[in-house]
């Protein structure tokens, strides 16, 4: 994003590994208490809409003592816990880049906080996003493994030419996943988890498709990168999406050029439906 709002602070020097400093003390108190303001009103809606994991790390990270977080001091404690490290970035770094720290248990998670006019929706990843959408489920031994298999996938999918089928799987289950609870449908991505209308819209709005998770369907399935989404998908627990991530993608990359994507509205017959959407917010009149 070129047009940096002038609360957005240059960042100093990049590393080769796009890591800055994340210079913690230069957040303003306006910016620390935006933070707040963004935490408290997601903290208000979570509770039942949240997985269990997830409201669970809320504590284990200690990650909501007030203002913006000191990724030093939240990386010591989450790494005591599963290993992983917060490292500050400037914006989004490039694919292999991303991949290598994911695979070595570093988030990269942006340095700066979205500016006032940008409070309900910035386009690329801000602290607040990476932070309290990102890092929590990182203190969940599952999620974490997960998320490193999905680091180590990317080599392969960038030598093989099907990023896009990795991105999906990021996209469906990091960004926007759903998962089955005793008590029913619960959010575990990091879009979904901060963003207090698609908190709302991703589980209870009549709208979208609520389908299974099914790998080969997620990596052949096109997305929406400026809306809400019109399909999410359920996986059944952290378990299964880990044992998902450690199979060979390659037979699924080998077909993934020849066979079209499927359309982000459609549901296909060998589908498992939990919600057939009526796909209406797509249909309003714009505005
Ligand atoms: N960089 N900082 C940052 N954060 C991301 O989420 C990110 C990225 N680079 C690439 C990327 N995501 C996606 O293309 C992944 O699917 C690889
Ligand atoms: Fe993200």
């Amino acid at each position: 994003m070129n047009d940096l709002s002038p609360e957005r602070r240059p960042v100093g020097a990049v590393a080769p590994d796009f890591t800055v400093d994340q210079n913690w003390a230069a957040y303003t108190p306006e910016e620390h208490a935006r933070w707040d303001r963004l935490v408290a009103r997601m903290r208000a809606l979570l509770p039942g809409r949240a997985c269990q994991a997830y409201l669970d790390a809320l504590h284990t990270t200690e990650l909501f003592q007030g203002g913006i977080p000191d990724m030093e001091e939240l990386s010591a404690r989450l790494q005591a816990l599963t290993g992983w490290r917060v490292v500050p970035v400037a914006g989004l770094v490039p694919d292999e880049v991303f991949f290598d720290h994911l695979a070595n248990r570093r988030f990269p998670a942006g340095a700066f906080l979205r500016s006032e006019a940008e409070f309900d929706y910035i386009e690329e990843p801000d602290i607040f996003h990476d932070i309290f959408g990102h890092v929590p489920l990182l203190a969940d031994p599952t999620y974490a493994a997960f998320m490193e298999a999905y680091g180590k996938a990317g080599p392969r999918a960038i030598a093989a030419n099907a990023l896009p089928a990795l991105a999906r799987l990021y996209w469906y289950t990091i960004e926007f996943g759903l998962i089955e609870e005793a008590g029913g449908l619960r959010l575990f991505g990091a879009g979904i988890m901060s963003s207090p209308t698609e908190t709302r819209f991703a589980l209870e709005d009549a709208s979208p498709n609520r389908l299974g998770f099914e790998l080969e369907r997620v990596m052949h399935t096109r997305y929406r990168i400026d809306d809400f989404q019109q399909s999410y998908f359920v996986i059944e627990s952290f378990e299964t999406l880990l044992e998902q991530a450690e199979r060979d993608f390659g037979p699924i990359y080998a077909t993934f050029a020849a066979e079209k994507a499927h359309a982000p509205d459609v549901v296909l017959a060998e589908d498992r439906v939990y919600h057939r959407g009526t796909q209406a917010y797509f249909r309003r009149p714009e505005g």
